[in-house]
């Protein structure tokens, strides 16, 4: 891991992560409605990004269009974060705040549940921006497939997310905040609020931007 030097202010980055129907997708965008409420520059932006030619293959591979190594989807899906590397840098420094709907975690917790060796997943992810902040929207597998729209893509499947799971417990760290999403939708909101406006406002005061592993 790497540090630099600089203290000025930026924006923070902040990470929603948790299983399929965890329900993150709507919690950045209530995050982005809040913080844009008070005055933040802020940006909402997801992983993976399916707009580029990368995300592209990615997208046909969630859909089962196309079948590819489990290598090679794992690199893919690195690449596609890798391609919005010096992007992100550059809003953070300029003082945007991202939420950015899945991260580096999703790529490790999904490529291990399917047996990868977790340290070869982490391996491609060095060097990507660290988060400040982990929301780990925590729901157990069995009610996260109650909710709506669950086993339309390739990953949404009781068993393998209950694997998805238990790799998401190996990488919890000082960087992660559990949210219960088994709450009310404002009870959810009310917990991220409080818990982001510390992370932005001590990137605001300026902290240092590290890069990944963390851990
Ligand atoms: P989403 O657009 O958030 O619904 O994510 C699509 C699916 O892809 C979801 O099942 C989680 C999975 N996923 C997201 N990021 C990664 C990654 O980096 N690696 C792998 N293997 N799966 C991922």
């Amino acid at each position: 891991m790497k540090n630099n030097n600089s203290s000025d202010s930026r924006g923070a980055l902040i990470v929603l992560e948790g299983l399929d129907r965890c329900g993150k997708t709507s919690q950045s965008s209530r995050l982005l409605q809040y913080l844009e409420g008070l005055g933040h520059a802020v940006e909402s932006w997801r992983f993976p990004d399916r707009t580029t030619s990368v995300g592209q293959m990615i997208s046909s591979y969630l859909a089962n269009k196309s079948h590819l190594d489990d290598h090679t989807i794992h690199l893919l899906f690195s690449a596609n974060r890798w391609e919005k590397r010096l992007l992100m840098e550059s809003k953070l420094k300029s003082g945007t705040t991202l939420i950015i709907d899945r991260y580096s975690y999703s790529g490790v917790a999904f490529s291990s549940a399917k047996g990868l060796d977790m340290k070869w997943c982490k391996s491609p992810e060095m060097g990507l921006l660290a988060p400040d902040l982990v929301l780990y929207l925590d729901i157990s597998p069995e009610k996260a497939a109650e909710r709506g729209g669950y086993g339309e893509e390739r990953y949404e499947q009781l068993e393998f997310q209950k694997k998805v799971a238990q790799s998401y417990n190996m990488l919890n760290d000082a960087s992660w905040k559990i949210i219960d999403a088994t709450l009310p939708i404002e009870d959810v909101e009310k917990q991220l609020t409080e818990t982001v406006l510390d992370c932005v406002e001590t990137c605001r005061k300026g902290k240092p931007l590290s890069e990944l592993w963390l851990s």
